[in-house]
């Protein structure tokens, strides 16, 4: 027999959403909660061992009643059907804070594993035969610094064995975007010879597959425009050491879409403006619905228009941009629309400027310069940005140089010959 389970992170139940408004922060508290009680079906439909929740289940350190009793009951419902819960909690609820907060009267099926050391829970099948190994340990503090994983026993035998932590691996995918706590390396982990490590701390899903699979299944629900695509689990089946199954399973009702627009140097006026970007975001919606096998039926999205456009000027009228916003959103059935136009510029050529005697040539020049010339660029970095990158190191300080300077020509053009600009 294999051992089923279904492992999830970062579900941040009461998360604030402190920034939008309360109808929408009532929706979006509602959709974390169904997307966890989603979570508890597909475990039960699945017929599952158990359901493994790698850390940040909670926001913050204080829970709301109606969030606790919500958690029993979903809890209760895979103990009445003895399904276990193995829980490693995350920076956001070390097992010691948890003090100030209503008190969870967690359900006999649930494993906290509360402290650094990693505990080894075998798994039994109905013969009291060992399926698997459940292999966790927790942070005890919130800015945990330790590599947690370096103290997971290494896996013996054939029986597989399955890691549950809350830690940030260092190489990987969306690392510099999270804090760095329990850091570890890959070869950390892979070199215990485990079958499957269930993580949480990324909010994106990052699965690699070598001889273990290490696994970041995202956060449950996206909360943010940071937070984009299919949010859910991961359906896992283990055999023998080296048999393995993994699906991802999206969950989450909510979609957030960020997405970057550009090719607007065609548009004229408001209103082909508004049919290209409702085409835009229309074909993006079908196609993430398309691979989606859930509903989705809160759709949040972001415009980030960049680029040459005509119609620059009336872009900042805000009134007519919000009009846009609601005329869109209304059509697509959208529960929120932002449009950002910060990155939009006048349809100007910068080759035609970087000639002659004039402070926009000086301008240019010197830009072109800090791209070939790192000591230049680290000169010119302004204080706030330094103090904003205190502490990183300086690798990283010039990659992010190098980014500010993606478009600055227009941007600095912009600036320095507005009025000409006006005249176009
Ligand atoms: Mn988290």
């Amino acid at each position: 027999m294999r051992f089923r389970f279904v492992h999830i992170a970062d579900v941040h139940l009461d998360t604030p959403f402190q920034n939008r408004d309360g109808e929408l922060r009532e929706v979006l508290g509602r959709c974390l909660r169904d997307t966890f009680s989603a979570a508890i079906d597909l475990t039960i439909e699945r017929d599952a061992h158990a359901l493994l929740i790698a850390g940040d289940l909670f926001d913050g350190d204080t829970l709301s009643y109606r969030t606790v009793k919500f958690l029993q009951d979903e809890l209760r419902r895979l103990e009445e059907r003895g399904i276990r819960v193995f829980y490693s909690p995350g920076n956001h609820d070390p097992a010691v804070r948890r003090k100030g907060s209503p008190c969870i009267e967690w359900t006999e099926n649930v494993h906290i594993f509360s402290t650094s050391k990693p505990e080894v829970i075998p798994i039994l099948d109905e013969d009291g035969k060992e399926l698997a190994y459940v292999v966790g340990a927790g942070h005890e503090a919130h800015a945990e610094g330790r590599n947690l994983a370096k103290e997971f026993p290494e896996a013996t035998g054939h029986i597989p064995y399955i890691g549950l932590l809350h830690c940030l691996l260092l190489e990987g995918e969306g690392a510099s975007a999270h804090e760095r706590y329990a850091p570890c390396t890959r070869q950390d982990l892979e070199e215990k010879g485990y079958s499957y490590w269930a993580l949480g701390h990324v909010h994106s899903r990052v699965e690699y597959t070598s001889d273990s699979y290490i696994v970041y299944p995202g956060n449950i629900c996206g909360r943010s425009f940071r937070e984009t695509g299919l949010k859910g689990a991961y359906y896992v089946e283990v055999g023998g050491k080296d048999t393995i199954k993994t699906e991802f399973i999206p969950l989450s009702s909510a979609l957030w879409i960020d997405m970057d627009i550009y090719e607007l140097y065609d548009i004229e006026n408001f209103t082909s403006l508004e049919v290209f970007l409702r085409d835009c975001l229309g074909k993006k919606i079908d196609k993430i619905k398309g691979d989606s096998k859930g509903e989705i039926d809160i759709i949040l999205a972001r415009l980030n228009l960049k680029g040459a456009c005509p119609i620059y000027r009336e872009l900042t009228q805000k009134e007519d941009m919000e009009v846009l916003e609601e005329d869109i959103g209304s059509d697509l059935g959208l529960e929120k629309l932002e449009i950002d136009t910060h990155s939009v510029h006048p349809p100007i050529r910068v080759q035609d400027y970087m000639e002659g005697p004039h402070l926009a040539s000086y301008v240019l020049k010197l830009i072109a310069a800090a791209r070939k010339d790192e000591e230049l660029l680290l000169s010119l970095a302004a204080d706030p940005v330094a103090r904003v990158m205190g502490g990183r190191d300086r690798d990283e300080l010039v990659k992010y140089l190098y980014g500010l300077l993606e478009d600055i020509e227009y941007e600095a053009l912009t600036y320095l010959i507005e009025d000409d600009i006006y005249e176009i």
